[in-house]
């Protein structure tokens, strides 16, 4: 049951597909004050649980901080962070009433979930044109369904996009990329995909190649696909003011791009310099925009991942004038306190909200400033991608992620979760966050396995690989100046080939579980109170999921970390896939149980009653062999296995399911 309830005059965000007629009165559940901006309060009882909010820090139950929505480029994911690259404001509220509660609404939003009094919620916002949702079902899983069926079926990533990609902010020369393709096809480490990031383009520009070291852009992508191969190039937000540049030529001519309140072309500082930010919230740029990854497609291109859309800042000349003439005043009167103003104004530079008040989008002929509609900026750019691969090829799948995000983007592409670090701790929020993203409709999703910042060990990357060989998304990724990551970089490079193995083994019911999730308006990742409601411990485990219907997941996350306590809800099957690619089955009973898992291993658990389809190993996702496939689990168990050529859009075909036994 959803109840909406609109307030003031609200922009349509289309987050939500479904027709709803309004209510009249106030929810059933919580106070609103909407006098002076808008204030949601309830009383949460003692016990309660708060799930939800997407892409955020901190833990699967939300409980016990403030969290803001206002899409960031955050390049700290520390736990005293409140907003991250997406906004997704849907909660659940479970325990003494149960519903779940969504706000759409494209500016800041706070979230304060029993922070600052322990039993308040309290959401607020200074805007009051908004719409609240209210959604009441018999439990926090019925209530995800409900949401899930009102914002629309998920966007379908290929099948390929289910390998293993590597990928590295650094990656320049074709010499580069072959190092890499080298080393996994030499050493037999799977791999299905490449990622060119920035440093491919000239001069950073959307839709361009560097010409010197990619000459023939089409036949290097083609000899990587002869390879098994896919390059996935990164389109970034701005585009780089340079005359004579057909993108900023058009978007000029066009009155495409974002307006200062004075109706000039807003500039902003980015990666190729100075830029312009498209109108994605105008249809007209959107088509245009989303157009230009013809040129791509043209050249073999089937994937992308879309950055800098929150979006990024580094300054803007106005920016730099103010710290300008603080500097100026420093120089003529040497007072120290100049100092400590200029330091503050460099570090408040980027991604400065001021600059987000100064710039305007056109929206249906009227000028809205930026900064109330902020958070629709990530999800349009990548709209515009999808709306147009519909055009340019709409028998065929498209690779496409993006970092920042709305309530909706789902429908287009999946996210990946940004530039987290190598710690131990982000290994963990990285399982803690799959469960809210899949509640919000982003399916095809992952981490930078390794971390993206700071420097990797060894066995963080091999741990980190052991909880990725389950996300759709398994991308090993790092910043520029940090340690190298690639497998080939560490000691004994079998044990990454042990690992990723048991993806491409694995792949036949992962591909198969998030299809089933994706066409079914469900989850792929849920957290383990969502299948064993009435078990209380289960309902504060917060380091291990379910993955699909059959198993259970508990990752090791420590260093030096021989094994792990894994809390068991049933009787389940523990299954380990050992570095000599023998399968180790064992039963395990209900209750904590400590695990011995080597670096080399991967393990999971198979629900009681449950069997999962193991097949061979093989080195790209094409070359998979379903005739190889056996059932491990438990005897008479049964599993409809959903497969389909992973190109195509006949996802509905009844055929696509077969109903595997166990022996
Ligand atoms: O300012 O393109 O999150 O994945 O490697 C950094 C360079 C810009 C941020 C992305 C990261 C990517 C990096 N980008």
């Amino acid at each position: 049951m959803i109840s909406k309830y609109v307030f003031g005059d609200p922009i349509d965000t289309e987050a939500v597909v479904a027709d709803i007629e309004p209510e009249a009165g106030r929810p059933k559940f919580g106070s609103i004050d909407s006098t002076d901006g808008f204030r949601f309060t309830y009383t949460m009882g003692e016990d309660d649980i708060v799930y939800g909010l997407g892409e955020n820090v901190r833990g699967i139950n939300k409980r016990g901080y403030e969290y803001v929505s206002y899409c960031s480029d955050e390049p700290h994911q520390y736990e005293d962070v409140k907003s991250l690259y997406g906004a997704h404001n849907f909660i659940i509220v479970e325990g003494r009433d149960n519903f779940g509660l969504f706000i759409d609404y494209p500016s800041r939003l706070t979230f304060d979930i029993g922070f600052t009094d322990k039993d308040i919620l309290n959401i607020h916002t200074d805007g009051c044109d908004l719409v609240l949702y209210i959604i009441c079902g018999e439990s926090s899983y019925d209530i995800v369904k409900q949401f899930r069926r009102m914002i629309g079926r998920s966007y379908i990533a290929p099948k390929f996009a289910f390998g293993f990609g590597q990928s590295r902010w650094g990656y320049k020369t074709k010499e580069d990329f072959l190092e890499v393709v080298n080393h996994h096809r030499s050493a037999h480490v799977p791999l299905d995909m490449i990622y060119m990031d920035i440093d491919y383009m000239d001069n950073f520009k959307d839709f361009t190649v560097n010409g010197k070291e990619f000459e023939d852009f089409p036949s290097f992508v083609k000899d990587m696909k002869e390879n098994h191969i896919h390059l996935v190039p990164i389109i970034d937000a701005g585009v780089k003011v340079e005359k004579g540049y057909e993108v900023y030529e058009e978007g000029v001519e066009n009155g495409y791009f974002c307006k200062r309140e004075d109706g000039s072309d807003f500039v902003g500082t980015v990666w190729p310099g100075e830029t312009h930010f498209p109108d994605f919230l105008n249809p007209k740029a959107r088509e245009w925009f989303g157009d230009k990854y013809k040129v791509l497609i043209d050249a073999g291109i089937d994937g992308f991942w879309n950055d800098m859309n929150e979006p990024a800042i580094f300054h803007t000349p106005e920016g730099l004038d103010e710290i300008c003439d603080v500097m100026q005043e420093f120089i003529d009167d040497r007072n120290s306190h100049h100092v400590f103003e200029m330091t503050r104004m460099v570090t408040e530079l980027a991604n400065n909200p001021k600059d987000y008040r100064s710039m305007y989008h056109n929206i249906n002929g009227k000028m809205v400033c930026h900064d109330l509609v902020h958070n629709l900026y990530g999800y349009n750019m990548t709209r515009a991608a999808g709306e147009a691969f519909e055009r340019i090829c709409p028998g065929e799948r498209i690779l496409m992620f993006s970092r920042s995000s709305y309530v909706g983007m789902h429908r287009y592409a999946g996210i990946w979760t940004g530039d987290n670090l190598s710690f131990w701790s982000h290994l963990l929020m990285n399982l803690k966050m799959l469960p809210s993203l899949n509640m919000v409709g982003l399916m095809y999703t992952g981490a930078d396995i390794g971390g993206f910042g700071s420097n990797a060990s060894r066995d963080l990357v091999l741990r980190w690989l052991a909880l990725g060989v389950f996300t759709p998304l398994m991308r090993n990724h790092s910043a520029d100046g940090t340690r190298k990551q690639e497998f080939f970089r560490f000691e004994n490079e079998e044990d990454f080939r042990a690992v990723i193995n048991v993806r491409y083994r694995l792949l036949p019911y992962i591909y198969s579980e998030y299809m089933k999730a994706v066409l079914n308006d469900d989850m792929m990742f849920k957290p383990l109170g969502f299948v064993y409601g009435g078990d209380e411990i289960a309902k504060r485990i917060e380091d291990q999921l379910m993955v699909g219907d059959d198993i259970m997941i508990a990752p090791v996350y420590e260093q030096n970390a021989v094994g792990r306590v894994v809390y068991i809800p049933e009787n389940m099957k523990k299954v380990v896939f050992k570095a000599d690619g023998t399968v180790e089955i064992k039963d395990i009973t209900q209750g904590f149980n400590y695990v011995k898992l080597a670096l080399n291993e991967v393990m999971l658990f198979i629900r009681e009653g449950h069997c999962i389809p193991v097949g061979d190993a093989v080195e790209w996702v094409d070359d998979l062999d379903y005739s190889s496939i056996r059932m491990i689990g438990y005897p008479n168990a049964r599993y409809d296995l959903y497969n389909d050529d992973g190109i195509h859009k006949d996802y509905d075909n009844p055929n696509n399911i077969e109903t595997l036994v166990m022996e």
